[in-house]
């Protein structure tokens, strides 16, 4: 069983304000620390989750560029939208802060300074990208260029989002200014470095000998920095948008956002409660830090320096970083808006905010990077949700307001099997717990569900409904039990769906249980009348799915469209009137339309020039069907050298012109017009 701490300070990654959540930051993130932290609460614990918005940085100062208001106008908007949204999906901080907020200012401003007056830091001059055109120092997402390991043209100067390699600006192939677009000039700029290197032993002492118990993705991950060995980090930048610099001579330059973000988990706390201090430097409180995996390094290694440099604050216990959630076989962007927003779903599958959570924590990628369907969230909503938990609960409560009217009835003498029955549950939640504390939720959350499992199959073999005639008095027993294991049921379930284990509470009309009490046999008395039974979940049908499906393939759509708007070709050579007048083009009618035998894209056309009929071969199978074409007009270059396809002498081309998608279209006169008409 893990230590047992006095407090616990739970952190969750601050997400930028730069756009909504999306299903892979839940799951990743936000889920996970939920569970953990409504667990914590339920045993009672001393416990406080933190989060809040990260509102500086470049990212949110180009989105500003790009819709031409504030910085400040964005970080508002996407503040509420995303704190409205984790609320609606029961997600419960005890704080939700900003980074934008004077105590944060402040915090951030004297964390600084403190290392700043005992020479903590590195002042370093340096040559840096500098944009003329636009008069601004480029600091990483600013400028763009190719990448030097795997070549993708539009990599930032501090990532790669194609291939995920951590970039320094000097290392992009042909860079330009994400501002204006103008090739850059170097500058020389001061800035302020945190020696990373001088807490290299302190670290590989105090992450790979002390934590090999974490994770294996984040063990690795550090284990391969700390290997690499440290280099100084820069924790200033040129920009105007951030926490001033407070130092002097230090003009329009403030902290790098990662150097203030994490301080933001602090200024949350002090925010929160007076006694922050007992949650940031007393060694009895277990910090847990819940990240994406790309954010592995800033929490094990660059935070966790600062907090030495500085002195007094303790260091994380664990750092359970997920690997990523993809949508439908692909990587979810922000950019290219393929994702399912957390804002967006809450409005269109009102009452399905635990689906949601159970679907992304059954399906969480916590040891590789998974993929969310909407076929898989319809298979476990209506397989498991409806068919396991809502069903047992159902049958369990309408046959106690059948037989007696929603008075839970007296226990009579347990058998055997009630007893194996009760006592599979005290060993789950054994095993719930142990999963818990040791961040595999998926392990839970299959464990809890297993308590519905177990009152499905005890109702399916005690037979109540066939018992009730011959054996009334051991029916009384049986639902007896059956209704304490929903009781237990909404204990176990909370951390995972909070809104059902309340749905559950109000049907049995019995307050919270406390955690400690699963597996109890006397959670509601005998005589208690229960509420009024309803349906838990109800089954997802098909068009719900597939208007989520359109919608994603709308997204498609439109990236395609905005892809080939980049891709247009150039402009061919020119061409004299002359050589364009040998090009003999008319409108022609089709006649007739037929597959080519043993081809999947080959239709054998039959054609009416307005000259002569003919037979023509065209690769255009996979787009139209054969009786979608007759009596259709087209456009033919009919003077092309015949030629032979698959033993069909082909004579003239039919023209036509792809969609974003590579789909070929064909052209068409507005009009009906005579066949034989020449085109020019
Ligand atoms: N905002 C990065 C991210 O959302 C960042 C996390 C900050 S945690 C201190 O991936
Ligand atoms: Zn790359």
């Amino acid at each position: 069983m893990a230590k047992e701490f006095k407090r616990y300070l739970v952190t969750s990654a601050l997400p930028y304000a730069n756009g909504p959540v999306h299903i892979g930051h839940l799951a990743g993130v936000y889920i996970p620390s939920d569970i953990y932290v409504r667990y914590m609460r339920l045993k009672g614990r001393d416990v406080i989750s933190i989060c809040g918005s990260d509102e500086h940085g470049v990212p949110i100062t180009i989105k500003a560029r790009k819709e031409g208001v504030t910085p400040q106008q964005i970080v508002d908007r996407y503040h509420n939208i995303i704190k409205n949204s984790f609320e609606g999906l029961g997600i419960s901080f005890d704080i939700y802060s900003r980074t934008t907020s004077p105590t944060h200012a402040k915090t951030a401003s004297d964390f600084f300074r403190k290392l700043y007056d005992e020479g903590k830091f590195i002042e370093k001059s340096s040559m840096q990208y500098y944009d003329e055109e636009a008069k601004t120092f480029l600091a990483d997402r600013y400028i763009v260029g190719t990448c030097p390991r795997c070549g993708y043209d539009r990599a930032y100067g501090d990532q790669c989002e194609k291939c995920g390699s951590t970039l320094s600006p000097d290392e992009l192939i042909e860079p330009h200014s994400a501002v204006s677009g103008s090739v850059p000039v170097k500058r020389e700029t001061k800035h302020w470095y945190l020696p990373l290197d001088k807490y290299e032993s302190t670290l590989r002492k105090w992450i790979l000998d002390d934590h090999k118990e974490w994770r294996s993705n984040v063990y690795g991950q550090c284990k391969s920095w700390l290997d690499g060995g440290l280099q100084p980090r820069a924790v200033s930048r040129d920009l105007d948008w951030g926490i001033p610099v407070p130092v002097e001579g230090a003009e329009g330059k403030v902290l790098y956002v990662w150097f203030d973000a994490p301080i933001g988990y602090i200024s949350a706390t002090k925010d929160l409660t007076p006694d922050w201090e007992k949650y940031w430097k007393d060694g009895e409180t277990k910090l847990v830090h819940f990240i994406g995996k790309d954010n592995i390094v800033f929490h094990c290694i660059v935070f966790p320096s600062m907090l030495m440099a500085h002195g007094g604050y303790i260091l994380p216990d664990n750092v359970p970083a997920n690997e990523f959630l993809n949508l439908e076989g692909d990587k979810i962007s922000t950019s290219r808006n393929w994702a399912i927003w957390l804002h967006e779903y809450l409005e269109e599958m009102p009452g399905k905010e635990d689906v949601l959570r159970y679907v992304l924590c059954a399906n969480a990628p916590e040891t590789k990077d998974n993929d969310f369907t909407w076929k898989d969230y319809q298979a476990r909503n209506n397989n498991e949700l409806v068919a396991i938990l809502g069903n047992f609960v159902n049958r369990a409560l309408v046959l106690t307001k059948k037989y007696y009217d929603g008075v839970v009835p007296e226990c009579g003498e347990l058998t055997d099997y009630d007893r194996e029955t009760l006592a599979e549950l005290s060993t789950i939640k054994a095993s719930i717990e142990n999963n818990i504390e040791n961040y595999r939720f998926r392990e839970a959350l299959k464990d809890a569900m297993n308590f519905a499992r177990i009152g499905n199959k005890y109702l399916a073999d005690t037979e109540a409904w066939k018992l009730i005639k011959t054996d009334p008095e051991r029916v009384k027993t049986i639902l007896y039990i059956a209704l304490q294991i929903t009781a237990n049921l909404s204990v176990v379930i909370e951390p995972f769906m909070p809104f059902t284990a309340g749905k559950i509470l109000n049907m049995l009309d019995m307050p919270k249980f406390d955690w400690e009490r699963i597996g109890s046999v006397d959670l509601i008395p005998a005589g208690h009348k229960i509420g009024e039974p309803s349906l838990l979940f109800e089954k997802i049908e098909d068009d719900v799915i597939q208007r989520q499906l359109d919608k994603l393939e709308a997204v498609k759509r439109a990236n395609a469209a905005a892809e080939a708007a980049q891709n247009i070709e150039p402009q061919k050579a020119s061409l004299s009137f002359d050589e364009f007048g040998k090009a003999d083009i008319r409108v022609s009618t089709i006649l007739a339309a037929e597959r080519v035998p043993k081809t999947k894209k080959l239709l054998k056309l039959s054609i009416d020039t307005g000259i002569d009929k003919r037979e023509i071969v065209s690769g255009i199978a996979e787009y139209y069907s054969p009786e979608d074409l007759v009596g259709r007009q087209v456009l033919v270059l009919v003077n092309l050298e015949p030629r032979e396809i698959k033993g069909i002498e082909s004579r003239g081309m039919i023209l036509m012109a792809a969609d974003a998608s590579g789909k070929l279209v064909l052209l068409q006169p507005e009009q009906q017009i005579v066949s034989g008409a020449v085109v020019g």
